[in-house]
């Protein structure tokens, strides 16, 4: 069978949207080049220290740099050089990048969020880390942008898209029209349609949260996680647990193999850890786009209005059954003793 490249994929899906000219596919296509840059260099983060000749500098005379640094770097010269994109949000920059003034001017239509480099802690690990963007249309096109104009709902993405840097590299992204799974052939330095239509399962025996912090949980989420952990052979229980602490690969997992994945407020992060415009919004997007659900408490993410660039969020997201059940046990008046059995008690 012929392979379909990112490249093709995106032209020939160019005309599910008749106003649009072109410029949303060289932007995907643009983000497709920063990806297998970063890749390339993601693949030698364990020979960064070797390759540089003296100090901190490699054998081109570059600087090394931290890898979500470079990471960054690559899709902000990718999307200046690309033209579309008039403005980005990233992780690495407190205050929004405009694109219409500096060294080459962009007035695109397109505002991108970006999280480079997510779980960059685990890169010296060699554990799977990935990036994560997030597209919106300017909402008023020709004055001058403002900071506030990237603060639109999630719901308003135009597209949205993760890469992930593992036993081999894949970019999965969706523009509304269900998701889509390429995966990276080095030999030809091509995404190749690797996961057409990606579907979550409604249902899953898998959940995924950080449990080192159950002390800090609120009693929703213990109870949940107690009522993963119960035998119960109608519902597949006990669930199996897994948790990578990357965000891009825990959820690659779920969206594949279905389950459930949670970053709920915690004592330490009241309002969540994980930013809601780059990290949230598009795996929302995706994960709603391949039938699942994400909310925010009982709140769907997409609909919540961002107020800052950084904003945090809980998030529970995965297979829609899953989501629906931790909904079930933040409901007030929900009987947790009755689901879980009197006599068990918890503590803590
Ligand atoms: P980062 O953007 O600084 O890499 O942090 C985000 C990461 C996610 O990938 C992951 O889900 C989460 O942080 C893990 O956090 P924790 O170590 O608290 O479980
Ligand atoms: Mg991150």
């Amino acid at each position: 069978m012929a392979l379909k490249t990112l490249g093709q994929f995106i032209i020939e899906k160019q005309a599910d949207f008749p106003y649009a000219k072109g410029e949303l596919s060289r932007l995907l296509r643009d983000i497709g080049i920063a990806a297998k840059v970063i890749n390339r260099e993601v693949n030698k983060a364990g020979l960064a220290d070797i390759l540089g000749e003296i100090g901190d500098q490699n054998i081109q005379g570059e600087v090394q740099k931290k890898l979500d640094v470079y990471a960054d770097e690559q899709f902000i010269e990718a999307l200046r050089r690309g033209g579309e994109c008039c403005y980005i949000a990233s992780e690495e920059h407190e205050f929004g990048i405009d694109l219409t003034r500096g060294y080459h001017v962009n007035n695109g239509k397109y505002m991108v969020c970006i999280d480079p480099l997510d779980g960059s802690s685990n890169i010296d690990l060699n554990v799977s880390v990935g990036s994560i963007f997030s597209i919106y249309r300017r909402k008023i096109a020709d004055v001058e942008i403002t900071a506030d104009e990237i603060l639109q709902l999630g719901s308003d993405q135009v597209a949205a898209g993760y890469i992930i840097y593992g036993s081999s590299t894949m970019l999965v992204y969706t523009t509304g029209k269900g998701v889509n799974g390429f995966t990276l052939d080095p030999s030809i330095g091509e995404f190749c349609l690797s996961h057409p239509n990606m579907k979550i399962a409604e249902n899953g025996t898998t959940y995924s949260i950080n449990e080192g912090n159950y002390l800090k949980f609120p009693q929703y989420v213990k109870d949940y996680i107690k009522y993963c952990q119960m035998e119960d052979a109608e519902t597949s229980r006990p669930y199996t647990s897994r948790y990578i602490g990357s965000m891009v690969a825990d959820l690659h997992r779920t969206l594949i193999t279905g389950g459930i994945f949670l970053y709920p407020e915690t004592s330490s992060y009241p309002q969540g850890k994980l930013r809601l415009l780059y990290e949230c919004n598009p795996m929302a997007f995706i994960i709603e786009q391949a039938g699942g659900k994400a909310v925010s408490g009982q709140e769907r993410i997409l609909t919540i209005q961002p107020k800052y660039l950084h904003q945090r969020s809980s998030i529970i997201i995965g297979s829609r059954l899953m989501v629906e059940k931790v909904q079930e046990f933040m409901l007030p008046n929900y009987d947790t003793a009755d689901v879980l059995g009197k006599k068990l008690t918890f503590s803590g």
